[in-house]
């Protein structure tokens, strides 16, 4: 019987990502042992291999030296993550037309609450559809776990790759983790798992067999919540992630500081990490914004939109720097600095929508004239 309080959570996970982005790229790489990672020759370690390559006991981690000891015809491949991250927008735009409830843990993997998306189909049908269409629309394969809890479900997708589709019935979650190792449940790791062997408890079955007190003994705080994931028992819900809206980055002095000279390396230093921030997301915006707090604790922001997007160092550190000089005065010091953009622009493809971005770019060029001042917040 179908009970209304019942989820139905997925949990996918890309197969040998970044080896399989590799081999969909290059079709001479298909069916042969793959090593993703750094040089074997220097202290490389190996990101992923193909599962071609894990049939000799390669995995990620592993020196790359080491794994080509195991698989002397292991390819070695260096990573390229522009493209891994492109590839991994598509995958969660696939999940994202299927649910806005999703949870992306890493470029390959999220877990996704499908219960409305169920609603006049079953979930394994939904779990089907999404695997063809992350297969037809990146040409990548994704393992699935599907339960009624993110615990389980994440111990499902595991299961059965690649490739795998692997659904926990609502009611048979602990019949379906007892006889799995104990380290397979999240919050277990190989040190836990290791005492836990030696007291010999070896399954999760074990381990949920064990009296409430124990639990408590053993793992304080945590105990009622490892008691209850051994028996299949997670209400956590799917949380899904807002949307970055700014990136800041910012610093307290140990003593306060009020020259040019002394704030403007500050100023580089922060805009510089700033940027490769935004690299690292991949996001560009046109705000930018310093925020200072002075000696008596004033704190205030300045900011200036520009009109284009930016996200590399010197634009940010120009406009940073623009911003700040106007504030130093004599006797005028400095507690604390901060620098941030925001107002991100999506990535749009060239040549779309002209008049929009001249519209927009106008609109940002009169910003940047009518900079704005923020409140000026005491604080404490
Ligand atoms: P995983 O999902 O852990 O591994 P995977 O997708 O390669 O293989 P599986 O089929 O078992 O899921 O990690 C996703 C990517 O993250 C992986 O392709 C490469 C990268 N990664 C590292 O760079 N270093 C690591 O130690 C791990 C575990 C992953
Ligand atoms: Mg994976």
């Amino acid at each position: 019987m179908i009970q209304p309080s019942v989820r139905h959570i997925i949990h996918a996970d890309l197969d040998a990502f970044y080896a399989a982005v590799e081999q969909l790229d290059n079709p001479e790489l298909r069916g042969k042992p793959v090593l993703v990672g750094g040089s074997p020759d220097g202290r490389g370690v190996v990101a992923t291999a193909s599962y071609e390559a894990r049939k000799f006991g390669v995995h990620s981690a592993m020196p790359m030296a080491t794994a080509v000891r195991h698989c002397p015809d292991g390819i070695i491949v260096r990573p390229r993550f522009d493209r891994y991250r492109e590839l991994s927008a598509q995958v969660m735009g696939v999940f994202r037309s299927v649910t806005d409830t999703i949870e992306p843990q890493s470029l390959d993997e999220a877990y996704l609450d499908i219960t409305v998306a169920a609603d006049d189909r079953s979930p394994i049908a939904v779990a089907i559809d999404i695997k063809a269409r992350v297969a037809a629309e990146t040409g990548l394969t994704v393992s699935v776990g599907l339960a009624t809890g993110k615990c389980v479900a994440k111990i499902a997708s595991d299961l059965q790759k690649p490739d795998g589709l692997v659904v926990v019935p609502d009611g048979e979650e602990a019949e379906f983790l007892a006889p799995l190792a104990v380290g397979k449940l999240a919050g277990i790791g190989p040190k836990s798992a290791a005492r836990l062997l030696a007291d010999g408890v070896h399954t999760i079955g074990d381990l949920a067999g064990m009296p409430e007190p124990w639990f408590t003994r053993r793992f304080g705080k945590r105990g009622a919540s490892i008691r209850d994931h051994a028996r299949g028992i997670d209400h956590s819900p799917v949380q899904t992630v807002r949307e970055t809206k700014s990136m800041s980055s910012e610093t307290t002095f140990p003593e306060d500081i009020g020259s040019a000279e002394e704030l403007r390396p500050v100023i580089d230093r922060l805009s510089s990490s700033v940027a490769s921030a935004l690299m690292r997301k991949s996001l560009t915006g046109r705000t930018v914004t310093v925020k200072m707090r002075l000696s008596d604790f004033t704190t205030f922001t300045r900011q200036m939109t520009l009109p284009a997007s930016i996200n590399d160092d010197s634009t940010i550190g120009a406009t940073a720097w623009t911003l700040l000089e106007r504030e130093l005065a004599p006797e005028r010091t400095f507690r604390l600095l901060g620098v941030g953009v925001s107002g991100f622009v999506p990535a749009e493809p060239e040549g779309n929508d002209k008049p929009n971005r001249r519209r927009a770019a106008h609109r940002a060029s009169a910003g940047a004239r009518a900079t704005s001042y923020q409140l000026a917040l005491p604080v404490n």
